[in-house]
């Protein structure tokens, strides 16, 4: 079984990476680490950035994984600022600021950099289309989840197995794993 670092604080974020890297009989061992992340308005460059800054801090390949929600009718909104729209405004606030707004598309993206110390860092970004919803619905998954509606449903009402499927970040781990193979 190969064993892969995952530098992160987001232990939720480590629950599906681990189960849908155990099908692939890769094991992951979470690093707590605080990388510094890039001001940028796309995320590939800050999963880069923290991904190499990882990868030489700890002198071992990593991969980091960072993550946003791209609201179509806000130009993108909160995109790479999700985790402090999440933390300091949360869902009920984004909905809020989508009151009245019939154009509820919107991206979920994840973006794995990987790094091995002393090399150029490579990004597998993975995207999900989907609809924000009008109110919070489910109790699976976390952050975003309760607002974000992909076929109809929630991710926080499809639950992990489900979300695992079809998620940003299963699209892009599909990525990584392609190119490790
Ligand atoms: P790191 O330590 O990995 O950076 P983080 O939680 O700060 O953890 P990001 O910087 O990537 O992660 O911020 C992404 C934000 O989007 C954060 O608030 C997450 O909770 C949220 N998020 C990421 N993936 C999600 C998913 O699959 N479902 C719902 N919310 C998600």
């Amino acid at each position: 079984m190969r064993k892969i670092v995952f530098v992160t604080g987001n232990r939720d974020k480590v629950r599906e990476v681990k189960e849908i890297l155990e099908k692939k009989n890769i094991e992951i061992v979470q690093k707590n680490l605080d990388y510094p992340e890039l001001q940028e308005d796309e995320l590939e460059p800050i999963a880069s950035y923290g991904a190499r800054w990882a990868a030489d801090k700890l002198n071992m390949p990593v991969i980091v994984d960072d993550s946003g929600i791209f609201i179509h009718a806000l130009n993108g909104f909160p995109g790479p600022y999700s985790a402090f729209v999440e933390k300091h405004l949360g869902n009920q606030k984004i909905l809020k600021l989508m009151d009245g707004e019939t154009n509820r598309n919107a991206t979920f993206k994840s973006v794995i950099g990987y790094c091995e110390p002393g090399s150029e860092p490579l990004v597998f970004t993975g995207k999900v289309e989907g609809n924000i919803a009008y109110v919070e619905r489910g109790t699976g998954g976390f952050g975003f989840d309760p607002i974000f509606e992909y076929h109809d449903k929630t991710f926080a009402e499809i639950g992990d197995i489900e979300k695992n499927k079809v998620s940003h970040r299963q699209r892009a781990l599909e990525k990584f794993c392609n190119w490790l193979d």
